[in-house]
């Protein structure tokens, strides 16, 4: 029985997505009122990023209270609603669990500052080391050391993240028992998805041996890691078969994501890893400029699915989200191919073996912010990484070229509804400038065009929900020495489904061995080609092909 693998899951970025009151912040009506159109693409599940009342020094990573609503999105009633009405609509709402840590204004650690020792226990405090440096060499993942000192307390508190957001000891059980309960607060209100913010990064191990590297290796996959899953899975989400969760896990490994998203379901039932969208990062270092290195691309694809698939292990299919520049940009090219490669890529990865995530304004290729100024930026990371690299002596157009390539702010762009004021998303002044000025781009129109990237989307998801082959059958890699082109076969019971894709922008010639039979399906070209033994593939030129398997044949 099917549970999730025909499904797809649409990933709103409820500040940029649709403001009902003129505030220029998207907000729950504003979701509510757009609900039609997300059924009309045929998505499932919306994971809506974190909505609680929040600082917002992180847009919302930095939580103040996991049990209700920020007033600039809206009430609880608000969001009982949504439930609702995605629910008549045939959708699920997945909700957005921060458990690495807690914003510093929520009543924990206030508690904490105040000196209740059985909140301070919720935390993670160290002295400094006897010569007076700081507790460990650990570095923030948004750039600057990992310890913030409390003079009031001689000590220092733990964030890996911006120092607004401390890090939860989930050695302490009280912790593990709050978050299960959190999760189960959200199950009753209808919730039927989790999306757990960096989890594997919970586990702290033990403290002695520092300074090596970062300090990433301890804490990244940590100690407990799967233990605390495991509980965290059978006092909340593991008691409802119907719910689905995925893990962010940064970095993690694919020894450790065999066990996490293994099918048995003891523990999450995917994860989204990274590696894949890091083929950007000269030397590992991402505030670089460096065009993906498609070589590497493909193996990590190609690696986490048929690594995942030897362990009966579930994967997720993305290439976009709130963290990440516009897909379409990265690896396609806007100028001259927008539609084609917009296609192409989501072609390639719909199609594998795992569930897709889609990020909003991804279905319709919107492209990065092109912002020219450090003033259009609002991500604290971005924000951050400019007083990095200007340290680095870098030039200030180098560094405002880099941002224009890499910030999370171009992930996070208002939605192109229309070709109104602010393009239909707000009648006030938007919290971040997107704009589209050719109306072709818009949702509207791109719902009226049967060839626009919108409804190859619509149809990619069709093809899910009415074709065992995608939503279950197993992978085969094709063409793997072939530079630039991405190619699989999938095989179901009765079925097979063949992908070819190029990501090049020039003409690339290939040799099928096995291209009898297959009939064309979808292609990113208005005018697809047939297979044949020898193919020519235009620039971001993708097929996808099915064909009545052998065994089905034989009978
Ligand atoms: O992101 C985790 C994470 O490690 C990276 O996405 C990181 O933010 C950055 O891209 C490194 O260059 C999650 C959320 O998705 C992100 O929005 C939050 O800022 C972060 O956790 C902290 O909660
Ligand atoms: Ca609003």
């Amino acid at each position: 029985m099917k549970r999730f693998e025909d499904r797809t899951v649409y990933e709103i970025y409820p500040r940029s997505f649709m403001d009902s009151n003129g505030d220029g912040i998207g907000d729950l009506p504003g979701i509510i009122s757009r609900l039609d159109d997300l059924q009309d693409l045929g998505v499932t599940d919306l994971w809506l990023t974190p909505i609680y009342p929040s600082p917002g020094f992180d847009n919302g990573y930095d939580v103040a209270d996991y049990r209700a609503i920020d007033p600039q999105y809206g009430t609880m009633e608000d969001f009982e609603r949504l439930v609702k009405e995605a629910d008549k609509r045939g959708m699920h709402i997945m909700m957005d669990m921060v458990f690495n840590h807690t914003s510093t204004e929520h009543e924990w650690f206030q508690k904490a500052l105040a000196g209740d020792p059985h909140y301070e226990d919720y935390y993670i405090w160290k002295t400094a080391r006897e010569d007076g440096s700081l507790p460990t060499n650990w570095q923030s993942k948004f750039g600057g050391p990992a310890w913030e000192y409390v003079p009031e307390k001689g000590k220092y508190y733990l964030h890996l993240f911006d120092k607004g957001q401390a890090d939860l000891n989930w050695d302490n059980p009280a912790v593990r028992q709050e978050c299960a309960g959190i999760v189960r607060f959200w199950m009753d209100k209808g919730v039927k998805g989790f999306r757990f913010d960096v989890i594997n990064l919970i586990s702290k191990a033990a403290f002695e041996n520092d300074d090596q590297g970062d300090g990433r290796c301890f804490y990244t996959d940590g100690p407990r890691i799967h233990e605390f899953l495991q509980e965290l899975n059978r006092n909340s989400f593991g008691q409802d078969p119907a719910v689905i969760t995925v893990g962010e896990m940064s970095s993690t490994t694919l020894e450790n994501a065999r066990q996490y998203a293994s099918l048995q379901g003891q523990e999450l039932d995917m994860v989204f890893s990274f590696h894949h969208l890091k083929v950007d990062y000269r030397d590992q270092e991402k505030w670089s400029d460096m065009k993906p290195d498609l070589d590497e691309l493909k193996r990590l694809l190609f690696t986490w699915q048929t690594g995942l698939q030897e362990t009966d292990s579930w994967n997720t299919l993305f290439l976009n989200c709130h963290d990440q520049p516009r897909s379409v940009e990265r690896f396609g090219n806007v100028k001259e191919y927008r539609a084609e490669s917009a296609k192409a890529l989501a072609t390639m990865m719909q199609m594998m073996r795992g569930t897709p995530y889609l990020m909003q304004g991804e279905e319709i290729a919107m492209k990065n912010n092109g912002f020219t100024s450090l003033e259009q930026y609002r991500d604290v990371e971005s924000l951050n990484a400019w007083n990095i690299m200007k340290e680095r002596g870098l030039e200030e157009e180098t560094i405002l070229k880099i941002l224009g390539s890499k910030s999370r702010d171009n992930g996070r762009g208002t939605m192109v509804w229309n070709s109104q004021v602010h393009n239909g998303f707000t009648t006030g002044t938007p919290w971040i400038i997107t704009e589209e000025k050719d109306p072709a781009w818009t949702l509207e129109e791109q719902k009226k065009n049967p060839d626009s990237v919108w409804n190859h989307y619509r149809q990619l998801i069709a093809i899910r929900k009415n074709h065992d082959s995608i939503a279950t059958g197993t992978f085969t890699p094709l063409l793997e020495d072939v530079h630039g082109v991405i190619a699989y076969k999938r095989t179901g019971k009765d079925e097979e489904a063949l992908v070819i894709t190029s990501l090049l922008e020039e003409p690339v010639t290939i040799s099928l061995d096995d291209a009898e039979g297959w009939h064309l399906e979808l292609s990113s070209y208005v005018d697809g080609q047939n297979a044949d033994q020898t193919m020519t593939l235009r620039p971001f030129e993708s097929s996808l092909y099915f064909r009545p398997n052998e065994k089905t044949e034989q009978k």
